[in-house]
């Protein structure tokens, strides 16, 4: 079980200063006070994701634990990445079951049912919805097969390019939050091998948003236009976690 506390929206804050709220008075100087503040129990919500039964890889990847920066070569992934996956990747059923309409077709914000370039576009498991401030939608693909960047080649261009201008105009209808304050990326390694594609609020700075796992959609496109095998070549970092197969994978082969 996750347990997240949330951010503030404007409407909670104003909430919890009203009379409605109980609160023990620690210091007073002068202007300076601090307060112990206990609003009531509706705005104290806490977020909580519960995975039942949660596997041993579950477990790996929310354990608290030491990090390993990886430096994958193109020939690191075929012979250990690769490999790695084949055996071992994270079950992707609930991705089936959302692009099947079994699962949270209720949250689908937009769909383009195109079998080769559309995708389902719906909040994150780790948005509540409830305040812009850490807005979290993911584009999942229509198409299956595609595991990751490392897949992507001209090829994939409209699909790519149709997920980021179709993505953002439908969050603008939606949430009212234009372009240039999203950020549009794909993780590598991402945790679950289906392609999907992440937009968040800039303002939030997102689990898995910065430089040793976030990869601008935009800047991914312009890659591929600029060199067409540029993500069967390049060499890709991570972080991973110590415990995690993919690492153990990594110290096995010598390469950390
Ligand atoms: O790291 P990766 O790129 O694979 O990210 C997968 C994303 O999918 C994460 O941001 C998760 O929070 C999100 N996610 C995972 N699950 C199991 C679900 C789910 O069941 N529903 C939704 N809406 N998002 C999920």
């Amino acid at each position: 079980m996750i347990l997240e506390k949330t951010a503030f929206t404007e409407d909670s804050v104003e909430n919890m200063i009203s009379g409605e709220s109980t609160f023990k008075v620690n210091i007073q100087n002068d202007i300076y006070n601090t307060l112990d503040l206990y609003p009531s129990a509706l705005l104290n919500g806490i977020k909580t994701t519960l995975i039942y039964p949660a596997t041993e890889k579950h477990i790996a990847k929310y354990t608290a634990q030491d990090m390993h920066l990886i430096t994958e070569t193109a020939q690191d992934y075929e012979s250990i990445t690769l490999p790695y996956l084949n055996r071992e990747q994270f079950n992707i059923q609930w991705v089936f079951n959302i692009l099947e309409k079994k699962t949270e077709s209720e949250r689908i914000v937009f769909e383009d049912s195109n079998p080769e370039t559309g995708f389902i576009l719906l909040p994150d498991m780790k948005w509540n919805t409830k305040q812009m401030e850490d807005l979290y939608l993911i584009a999942i693909i229509h198409k299956h097969g595609i595991k990751s960047l490392r897949d992507l080649t001209p090829e994939h261009l409209p699909l790519l390019r149709n997920i980021l201008n179709k993505g953002l105009s439908a969050i603008l209808d939606k949430y009212h939050v234009p372009a240039s304050k999203l950020r549009v990326y794909l993780h590598y390694q991402p945790s679950y091998y289906h392609l999907h594609v992440h937009f968040t609020h800039l303002r939030f700075n997102a689990p898995g948003s910065g430089v040793d796992r976030a990869h601008l959609l935009s800047d991914v496109i312009d890659n591929i236009e600029l060199m067409p095998d540029y993500y069967q070549r390049k060499t890709l970092s991570f972080s991973s976690k110590e415990n995690e197969k993919l690492s153990v994978a990594f110290s096995e082969a010598g390469r950390i």
